[in-house]
């Protein structure tokens, strides 16, 4: 075989191999884009779902706020009650302004909206309920008082603040 017919047989233009096309055509194309945008359709559909179920960042944020202004409350308390007659409970009722140990505050349960120390509500703050709730327990060997203060908001169901704290008598 010479050269002329080697040349012919690569450069053929009807047997062509010399004649690739290295593009796409329109109809590849448009194939391409569509699956594309069906790609990113589903992908934007599914993160605008997870958005849309998660709980407000600022709610949160304000919830362990509540949480964590009650809990610092309760902290602050005497051990027992100081006139020597702590039931074990909460002795002054549902008056959290004459609390005056830990465990009164076992009886805080506020389902109208945060309150402030003086047992008023919180303006702003409706929404949010409280619940505290003190028991004995022990940490590390020692007496102490288990506190759980549980923040949740009327208008998300799946949002709950929880936190927990040990006081023990110094
Ligand atoms: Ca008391
Ligand atoms: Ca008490």
């Amino acid at each position: 075989m010479n050269l002329t017919a080697v040349l012919a047989m690569y450069y053929d233009p009807v047997n062509c191999h010399c004649r690739k096309q290295t593009g796409v055509t329109l109809i590849e194309l448009i194939i391409s884009i569509t699956i594309i945008s069906v790609a990113l359709v589903a992908t934007l559909g599914a993160f605008s779902q997870s958005v849309a179920k998660s709980a407000d960042p600022a709610i949160r944020a304000q919830a362990a706020s509540i949480a964590m202004a009650y809990m610092e409350e309760v902290l602050l308390q005497p051990y027992a009650d100081p006139a020597g007659s702590d039931t074990g409970g909460c002795e002054e009722g549902n008056s959290r302004d004459i609390y005056d140990d830990v465990n009164d505050y076992d009886c805080i349960n506020d389902t109208t909206g945060a309150k402030d120390r003086n047992n008023n509500l919180i303006p702003g703050l409706e929404g949010y309920n409280v619940q505290v709730s003190v028991a004995p327990s022990t940490l590390n060997g020692t007496a102490a008082q288990k506190i759980v203060v549980t923040t949740t908001y009327d208008g998300d169901a799946s949002l709950k603040v929880s936190l927990t704290a040990f006081r023990v008598d110094y």
